[in-house]
């Protein structure tokens, strides 16, 4: 189940097209046993049908390592599979809309791109909030001006909620991300696309804790 209080640090969000090829099972497994602890299903490229199986699928694989499993954009898949949380965008459905479907105690992340958003009723009802994105990024072309350093910075001091931030995370500014004020990091790339998903969570994590 997931936590009230917000202990997730290292958060993978899928991208199939990103895992090069290799088996998307076998990149999201070696990517928790490496230490991930929250996995976010988010594939803009599957029928609906295809993203149900591979849904029920990935929550059988999260449920075998106690990994909470968050669905992208899709409530009723969500609630099919029994997910642990839901995450969307600002452009996405509406969070009330969402909230009705679910139930009002239901766990949904929410990107945040542009400041004026954190005003919106929306936010308030966020369970954490998606710093979106942190950095321009290939893996997302649609997005918003990049948040920077200093733009996380500035938000960590304008909302207690916890800070999820995404966006062209590496290894080696991992470390500054959560200096900035991050709660946790999100990546797709730097995991799905590493030689070694393992080996890259488990990289990530020990920048994390070095703060
Ligand atoms: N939302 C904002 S940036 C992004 C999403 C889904 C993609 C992040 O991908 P990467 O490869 O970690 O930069
Ligand atoms: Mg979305």
């Amino acid at each position: 189940m997931i936590s009230e209080t917000f202990p997730y640090k290292l958060y993978l969000v899928t991208d199939e097209a990103a895992c090069l090829g290799r088996d998307f099972f076998w990149v999201v497994e070696e990517a928790i046993k490496g230490g991930v602890d929250l996995v976010q299903l988010r594939e803009k490229d599957l029928s609906e049908k295809e993203f149900i199986y591979k849904a029920h699928k990935l929550q059988a694989l999260c449920q075998k390592y106690g990994v909470p499993l968050i669905i992208n954009d899709h409530a009723a898949v969500a609630l099919a599979v029994q997910a642990e949380g839901l995450h969307i965008g600002q452009n996405d459905a509406k969070m009330e809309v969402v909230k009705e479907m679910l139930g009002q105690d239901f766990p949904i992340g929410l990107s945040l791109e542009r400041e004026i958003e954190l005003a919106y009723p929306a936010t308030d009802l966020a369970w954490y909030l998606g710093v979106s994105p942190l950095f321009s990024t290939p893996t997302k072309a649609d997005t918003y001006t990049e948040w920077g350093l200093e733009g996380l910075e500035k938000l960590r001091g304008l909302t207690p909620k916890p800070l999820v931030a995404i966006g062209n995370i590496k290894i080696s500014n991992a470390h500054s991300v959560m200096q900035a004020g991050a709660d946790c990091l999100a990546i797709v790339s730097g995991i799905c696309s590493a030689p070694s998903p393992g080996k890259a969570s488990e990289a990530f994590k020990k920048e994390i804790e070095k703060v």
